[in-house]
């Protein structure tokens, strides 16, 4: 509140807020409350190139399928006459799209579903979306929590009896109008999981640590207690994430990018947390041919130490993220 040190209360109410000031009004006319609003910055880079898409010439997705292709999206209105392809028929045919789904906030999704005559969508072991009573023209939806820049593997399937047939995917969340699941948000293949071989550790206290059970990457760790070891990453791309574990045997984490120290991270928590962000970084300069391009993930541990994460020029791997 302007003029006054009494807090304000926040309350998220229907997809807005209440503000509640507390203590005497300022001034007999209103009371004035200052918002500082900090929009939600949207993680990861979008580098979708669509689903793996099959079809079959039957509505119970038997034999191999007559047409297997990658499609940018789902946003098919076949009416009465049309058909994914020249080699499926109008009427009895059936389509599977799968994949991975990388979502850019870490908010609910309302995933939705406009089809004839029937669909399921599933992401990761959840079923967001199952119609299965053959049915015309119909909207179902589902929501689920998805995490931003983690790549979720997707299950669409669709059958069409006959009459006319449509099919669409849509998505929204409190940071994404509606819309058709767009094709940057879609991957056709499983991500490339990256772990230690894409690290070069430095310095003799690094210690190797598997099957610690404490949700590890890979279910892994390199660590150091050693002051000046370091864990060194190279890579093209315009941003990189450092993670860690957090806990109370942890340390001080200096961040190095290009040789530059850009954060002492202290890495300490009274409770155990495995893949902390530390540090994150994007925008960094294009250096390199656009098909060199993604996005990179390192990931590093240490324990009372320096560790540095550096971001060396002329290097031109791509690494898509990694987890
Ligand atoms: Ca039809
Ligand atoms: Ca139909």
């Amino acid at each position: 509140m302007l003029g006054s040190t009494a807090p304000v209360t926040v309350t998220p109410v229907a997809g807005g807020y209440d503000l509640t000031p507390s203590g005497a009004a300022t001034n007999a006319v209103a009371t004035v409350i200052a918002l500082d609003i900090a929009p939600v910055r949207p993680a990861g880079t979008a580098t979708g190139t669509g689903l793996k898409a099959e079809f079959f010439a039957n509505t119970a997705f038997t034999g191999t399928p007559a047409v297997t292709r990658t499609d940018a999206s789902i946003n098919y209105a076949w009416k009465y006459t049309g058909s994914p392809a020249p080699s499926i028929p109008a009427d009895g045919f059936a389509g599977r799209w799968t994949g991975y789904i990388e979502p850019r906030f870490t908010e609910a999704y309302t995933f939705s579903t406009l089809s004839d005559d029937t669909a399921q969508v599933w992401i990761g072991d959840t079923q967001v979306i199952g119609n299965t009573t053959p049915h015309g023209p119909a909207v179902d939806s589902g929501t689920i929590t998805l995490q931003a820049g983690v790549r979720y593997p997707i299950r669409v399937q669709h059958t069409e009896n006959g009459g006319q047939a449509v099919m669409k995917l849509f998505w929204s969340s409190p940071n994404t109008p509606q819309q058709i699941v767009p094709r940057s948000a879609l991957y056709p293949t499983a991500p490339a999981v990256l772990n230690n071989t894409a690290l070069t550790y430095t310095g003799a206290g690094w210690f190797h640590s598997t099957a610690r059970g404490f949700g590890d990457h890979q279910d892994d760790v390199h660590a150091t207690r050693t002051t000046g070891d370091a864990a060194t990453h190279t890579f093209t791309g315009t941003g990189v994430d450092v993670l860690t574990e957090k806990y109370s045997d942890q340390g001080l984490v200096d961040v190095y990018l290009d040789g530059a120290l850009k954060a002492t991270v202290d890495t300490t928590s009274p409770v155990r947390l495995s893949q902390q962000v530390i540090y994150s970084v994007r925008g960094l300069p294009r250096r390199s041919t656009p098909s060199d391009w993604s996005s990179a993930r390192a990931r590093t541990c240490s324990s009372t130490a320096s560790t540095c994460i550096r971001r060396k020029s002329g290097c031109s791997t791509p690494r898509p993220p990694g987890r």
